[in-house]
């Protein structure tokens, strides 16, 4: 009885391994070692570029690195974003680290509520998606790198018989 038990939690156990797995929030901290500040007037695509190079899903967490008191993170609709109007915010998150889970899909916009920080850069928006579909996009390139087989292929014989071809006439 108690064998039959142990199977059963074993079964259950090797069934929800890769569920886990693949419901596992990632971490993203906002702006990397720059953390949640005012870009510098030479990097003002700090936030843009960080958004360009992540991929944010449901669940995920967004971590905002910044100095108390001097920073804040708020959550805006895309309109005040877009204008930096930030006396309508729609959450405030006043002490560091802010952690932000991303417990929807779409738009998430957020920006400093500190006097013209918005309008100096300090903003960011980013797009959620749901579930995990990044294995997708990378399933094309192996049939075309085994495409590019035969080209070395063929390239090889033709090397050695020009090679050839020089040597002996
Ligand atoms: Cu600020």
């Amino acid at each position: 009885m108690a064998n039959v038990e142990i199977l059963v939690l074993l079964v259950a156990a090797a069934l929800l391994m890769p569920l886990r797995h693949t419901t596992e929030a990632a971490e993203h901290v906002v702006g990397g070692s720059a953390g949640w500040i005012i870009p510098s007037q030479g990097d003002t695509s700090l936030y843009t570029s960080f958004a360009a190079n992540n991929t944010f899903r449901l669940n995920d967490i967004l971590v905002f690195n910044f100095a108390t008191g001097f920073h804040n993170v708020v959550t805006l609709s895309k309109k005040h974003y877009d204008s930096c109007n930030v006396s309508e915010v729609m959450q405030s998150f006043d002490t560091a680290p802010a952690r932000i889970i991303l417990n929807r899909t779409g738009e998430f916009y957020f920006a400093c509520a500190f006097s013209s920080h918005c309008s100096l850069g300090q903003k960011l928006s980013i797009h959620v998606t749901a579930g995990s579909s990044s294995l997708a996009p990378l399933s094309p390139p192996p049939p075309a790198s085994r495409a590019a087989m035969p080209l070395v292929a063929v390239t090889i014989p033709v090397l050695f018989i020009a090679v050839a071809t020089n040597v002996l006439f």
